[in-house]
């Protein structure tokens, strides 16, 4: 007889996160009928600021309280929705259970329950089967396989959406690639952000820092903040473009007006007293200046959600240099990556669960990356909270790559801790790619 996991009670509450505002977390039971025992999993869901347009519903009530960003409709949904609906299933069968999530939300974008209602179910339940078979959730989503730890892509240097500074692009990261273990990329990573706040501090710029712990001084625009990083590689002991490189997510949504069809920088145009605004070719000129000038291996949201002709020629220019990363291109969505793919665009997903909203449907869109040549990349949002699920879902899923902020903050310190930890329990089995990372295995 196969294992019984007998999800016996749901309950969902509202939380906070990172940046102060409401979430949904969920708790979900079940009882395992091979022991007669109970065991619970918890899951909370991140919440972004630069979210792309086709990312499913993030339900808020829109109320007074909170300014509107209350989730009580979304933790209603679970608690008088999904629960009934729920009780009795065998949370082992997890495609089963985000199909049933699928079915009773009824629209193609989590409209009705809200992904932020679903997810938290969805994660729940992983987390409770393996509690229930005493694993840990990296071994009981990706199997016996699961041994690779992901290189950091760090980000040390916040602007855009995510800082009231005047950098335009939203992330300046590192990438340590010279490692050769996880807590060894870590302890670089550490110390190259502790190099640069000291050469931010002789410079007399704001230490401050954005909503994923990066610095977030004023800076006139990415070559100056390229120059700051590498310096800050250089003053830790590394060399640039050898063992530790740049990413870069531009987050060009953002930066794109539909009006003028440009991209626009407010915050280099006020530090440079003129407007700036670049054309999607000159975007790509700009890329491909950017990129032989600095050390830099990935750019993600190099242009805006819906530029799939712009994309298609970045993509020609700069696909073999660099990895170029879909976020707000293809939000974490099966159908949007495949368009993608057969279009021979970007060359790598960037995959946020709650852009989705099931476990299911994100595991999904990291294998059509992978049997199609294309890299993943586990990551963040903006807004998160002590939930480290992001770091077993990298190793679970051989992603090889995560984004989840900077060595500060205990919100983005939690993913990196769990990922030792996990390093720590795989032993010899631990692996770390370094630069195969950017190559699909
Ligand atoms: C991004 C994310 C995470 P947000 O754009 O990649 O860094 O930001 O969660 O605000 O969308
Ligand atoms: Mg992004």
């Amino acid at each position: 007889m196969s294992a019984y996991l007998e999800i016996k009670f749901i309950h969902a509450r509202e939380i906070l996160d990172s940046r102060g505002n409401p979430t949904v977390e969920t708790d979900l039971t079940v009882l395992n009928h091979c022991n007669g025992k109970c065991y619970t999993g918890t899951a909370a869901v991140p919440s972004g600021a630069s979210t792309g347009q086709f990312e499913a519903v993030e339900l808020r009530d829109g109320e007074p309280r909170y300014f509107g960003l209350g989730v009580q409709h979304a933790v209603k949904n679970v608690n008088e929705k999904i629960a009934p609906a729920f009780l009795g299933k065998n949370a082992l069968n997890q495609f089963e259970i985000d199909r049933a999530l699928l079915e009773l939300d009824g629209t193609d974008n989590k409209g009705n329950l809200g992904a932020n209602a679903t997810l938290s179910v969805s994660l729940a339940c992983a987390k409770a089967a393996a509690c229930a078979l005493s694993m840990p959730l990296y071994r009981y989503v990706g199997g016996t396989g699961a041994h690779l730890l992901p290189v950091p892509m760090m980000n040390i240097l916040n602007g855009g959406k995510h800082a009231a500074n005047t950098v335009d692009f939203q992330e300046f990261m590192i990438m340590p690639t010279c490692a050769d273990s996880f807590s060894c990329a870590l302890r670089i990573c550490a110390e190259i952000y502790h190099n640069l706040k000291k050469l931010l501090e002789q410079k007399g710029l704001s230490t401050g820092v954005g909503d994923e712990g990066g610095f977030a001084p004023d800076l006139p625009d990415a070559e100056s903040v390229l120059e700051m990083l590498v310096d800050a590689i250089k003053a830790s002991g590394y060399t640039p473009g050898e063992e530790i490189w740049i990413a870069m997510d531009a987050a060009a949504s953002e930066l794109y007006n539909e009006k003028t069809n440009m991209y626009h920088f407010p915050g280099e145009s006020r530090q440079k007293g003129g407007e700036v605004i670049r054309s999607t070719e000159e975007m790509i000129s700009y890329f491909e200046e950017l990129t032989d000038r600095y050390p830099i291996i990935s750019i993600e949201d190099a242009l805006a959600e819906d530029d799939w002709d712009g994309w298609q020629e970045l993509t020609k220019r700069l696909g073999a240099k660099v990895q170029l990363v879909g976020d707000d291109l293809f939000v974490t969505n099966k159908k949007r990556l495949a368009a993608g793919i057969k279009l021979g665009t970007a060359g790598s997903i960037l995959v946020k669960v709650n852009q989705i909203g099931t476990l299911t449907e994100a595991f999904e869109a990291v294998e059509l990356a992978h049997k199609n040549n294309y890299t993943a990349v586990m990551s963040h949002r903006s807004g998160e909270t002590e939930d480290t699920t992001i770091a077993d879902l990298a190793v679970a899923w051989n992603t090889a790559q995560i984004k989840t902020g900077a060595p500060c903050r205990s919100d983005r310190v939690a993913k990196y801790n769990r990922l030792l930890r996990i390093e720590e329990e795989l032993g010899r089995a631990a692996e770390y790619p370094g630069l195969l990372a950017f190559h699909v295995r």
